[in-house]
């Protein structure tokens, strides 16, 4: 298929880049982007030429799956220096995205022409690269050093009246883009041989070196372990040590460093799983989602609030309810400081935290939810107490209302049995803080209807979540896989290790804070509650809560906080506990290596993903993936749990998973069928999805 068309409009020829979905440079593009810019430049009629494109956007950046592997020619780099070397000048009209190798190609140009609405930037930095394509040898040409760093190590897009400003485009216009492009490349070509990106030299100065070495001794501090950004800073530099020739090569080898290296891959990985997991089995476009226009939340908790704040920030008007005036009026100012502290902090103004507030009515009795389109109960974590909602929404929700529950663990199934219409019933699982967390578990239990799951998938996007379709199942797919991770952290405890020990492997493979320093967070007693309600029992953690040591809030739990203290401190006496429970369980107490630790709290949760997929409760290794990365700060650059067992390899997990089950006698611990099979296969979690 042609990927780009060439017109003419007079003397300049218009080439239109036309590939579906967001114009990606792969392999056909950049071919035929070639051609057009070498059959325009061979043409004597003509005397410039405009790359527009068709579609929403510009052009997205290169094609992030050809990555990894051999590259088609002509690559990019040779195409942008066919068109910044042209004898007639080339402007790019630019709507909608132009994104890392996007705008690349328009930093090539000789003009840049863009729409108000559209978005400029190089999110290469997200992607685990930096720019391969001149990115950073030509933005800093364009508009200093000081300015192009920053966009590139955060990787955001700046708006067009920002990129006009920074002097990144020439022009930005309403109307008739191509028209515009056009009459700047007559302006252009009427001054004779144009001006080349790689030319410009006057932005380039000792005060713009100055500053940037500021910045990047900033970055070194702040982000000395991340590979790219250090990549990042060697390669401006060079924008001004090294000829523009020389720049480009040496950018390019640190690109192709970069792409191959394992935290790359994990990046991609994640992007396209999140990608993947909006595509839900038996959902399709001609499934069409329930009009929303106004929503009740029941519950003014935490949870129940931030939900609302969810709703009042996408501009859906919300009826927050509860069982007293006392209660709501306590959940909504809640909500009216949280606003606050971003107004504090100078991201909200008091305007908007007040045209916030005013779509949030508080209201007491359920009756209250009468005219929501979609009702989300965030009431107390007990089936007793979600029957008895639900069965009193059954007789005051109007037709047609999603009922949703933010259950976090019990059967939605059972949930929608207390309702005459279970079809209209499932899951809305928000993660905690829900104004700041990402992910939505959908939980689509059997019999709800298809088109009540496009709702709740087309709401939870508006809210700006980002949704993952999952079975019904206690504890769903985050929370059943967090409960083995929990479970082999007490067994760690147990075994000879001790919390900061267990904690201090966790953050060192990047999570924000390990199981222990969690639960002080959260609150031990939550899962003491839930483990006394299934007759479960943890030995060191049942016997912390008994002591009323419940975390942060009680002043002790695993850790000490002494007043004022918000980083926990070894605590002597929850260490004596450990080791006499250790001694009355028979346990010899030994020492572990971090990545003992790190095996034993992660692999357990592998084999449950396992189990997940075996049962259908999620479609894909990647959905399970999102579910980490979006909702319990899974680190990025490690693509999820599923893709690093991959990573580290499924035999290695089913050998270790073996051991510990033979060890501790825990027959859960069992690889799963599932995981074995791929294992012995040779194959990856991944394979599922093709197969
Ligand atoms: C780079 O350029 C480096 C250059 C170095 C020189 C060699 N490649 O997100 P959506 C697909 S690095 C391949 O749902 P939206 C996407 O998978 C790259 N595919 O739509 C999906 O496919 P599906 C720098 C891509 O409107 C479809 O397009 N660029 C690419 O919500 C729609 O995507 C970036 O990092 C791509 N580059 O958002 C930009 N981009 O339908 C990455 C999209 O089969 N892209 N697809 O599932 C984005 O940020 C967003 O996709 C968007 C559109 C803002 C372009």
């Amino acid at each position: 298929m042609q990927t780009v068309r060439i017109a003419r409009q007079g003397s300049v020829a218009v080439a239109t880049i036309d590939n579906p979905p967001v114009n990606a440079l792969g392999a056909a593009l950049r071919r035929d982007l070639a051609t057009a810019v070498t059959e325009v430049m061979a043409d004597p009629e003509v005397e410039a030429l405009v790359l527009a494109a068709a579609g929403r956007a510009f052009i997205a950046g290169a094609d992030i799956s050809e990555f990894g592997k051999p590259l088609a020619q002509p690559i990019l780099p040779e195409v942008l220096d066919l068109i910044e070397n042209a004898a007639k000048p080339v402007v790019a009209a630019i709507q909608g995205v132009a994104l890392g190798g996007g705008l690349e190609v328009a930093l090539a140009c000789h003009g840049r022409v863009a729409l108000p609405a559209a978005k400029l930037g190089l999110p290469e930095i997200k992607l685990g690269i930096i720019p391969g394509a001149g990115g950073t040898q030509r933005l800093p040409r364009l508009i200093g050093a000081a300015k192009a760093f920053p966009m590139m190590l955060s990787g955001e897009p700046v708006a067009a009246q920002k990129a006009l400003d920074l002097g990144l485009v020439d022009r930005v216009v309403e109307g008739d883009l191509v028209a515009a492009a056009v009459a700047l490349a007559q302006e252009l070509a009427a001054k004779g041989r144009p001006r080349k990106t790689g030319e410009i030299a006057e932005k380039l100065t000792q005060a713009d070196r100055e500053a940037f070495e500021a910045l990047a001794k900033d970055a070194t501090a702040k982000s000395g372990d991340m590979p790219n950004a250090m990549a990042l800073i060697e390669a401006v530099r060079g924008a001004f040590t090294l000829p523009l020739a020389e720049g480009l090569a040496h950018e390019r080898a640190l690109f192709a460093r970069l792409v191959v290296d394992e935290r790359s891959k994990a990046l991609r990985h994640a992007f396209f799983a999140e990608r993947e997991a909006a595509k839900v089995p038996g959902i399709d476009d001609s499934v069409k989602p329930r009009p929303i226009a106004r929503a009740a939340v029941i519950g003014a908790g935490t949870m129940g609030g931030g939900i609302a704040m969810c709703f009042a920030n996408a501009g859906i008007p919300v009826t927050l309810i509860e069982t007293s005036q006392e209660q709501v009026e306590k959940g909504h100012a809640r909500i009216r400081d949280t606003y606050g502290f971003s107004v504090k902090r100078g991201s909200m103004t008091e305007a908007t935290r007040e045209q916030r507030m005013a779509l949030i009515t508080p209201a007491v009795g359920i009756a209250a939810a009468a005219e929501a389109d979609i009702v989300i109960e965030a009431a107390f974590e007990e089936m007793g107490v979600k029957r008895e909602i639900f069965g009193a929404l059954d007789k005051v929700a109007k037709p047609g209302a999603v009922l949703a529950s933010n259950t976090s663990y019990l059967d939605l199934t059972e949930i929608a049995a207390a309702t005459t219409r279970p079809a209209d019933v499932l899951g809305m699982h928000f993660f905690s803080p829900a104004n700041v967390m990402k992910l939505l578990e959908i939980v689509r239990p059997e019999g709800v209807a298809a088109d009540v799951v496009a709702t709740a998938i087309a709401l939870g996007r508006r809210l700006g979540k980002v949704p993952v379709v999952v079975g019904n199942c206690f504890g769903f797919v985050g929370n059943r896989m967090l409960e083995q991770r929990t479970r082999a952290a007490e067994r760690l405890l147990v075994a000879g290790a001790l919390p900061h020990e267990v904690d201090a492997a966790l953050t060192g493979f990047g999570f924000k804070m390990g199981p222990f320093a969690m639960s002080d967070l959260a609150g031990n007693d939550i899962g003491w509650r839930s483990r006394k309600s299934r007759g479960k029992t943890a030995a060191v953690a049942d016997a912390i809560c008994e002591r009323g040591w419940f975390g942060q809030k009680t002043g002790r739990g695993y850790y000490l906080y002494p007043e004022g203290a918000r980083a926990g401190q070894r605590d002597p006496e929850v260490e004596a506990l450990i080791a006499d429970v250790s001694a009355k369980e028979g346990v010899a107490r030994r020492s572990f290596t971090s990545e003992e630790i790190l095996a034993r709290l992660l692999d357990p949760m592998v084999n449950e993903g396992a189990r997940i997929l075996e049962e259908g409760i999620a479609a894909r290794s990647g959905d399970i993936d999102i579910v980490w990365l979006t909702g319990y700060n899974w680190p990025a650059w490690r693509g999820g749990p599923m893709h690093w067992a991959e990573a580290v390899g499924l035999d290695v997990i089913v050998r270790r998973l073996e051991e510990q089950a033979a060890e501790s006698g825990d027959a859960s611990l069992e690889p799963a069928p599932l995981l074995r099979r791929l294992a012995a296969e040779g194959k990856g979690f991944s394979a599922l999805k093709a197969a």
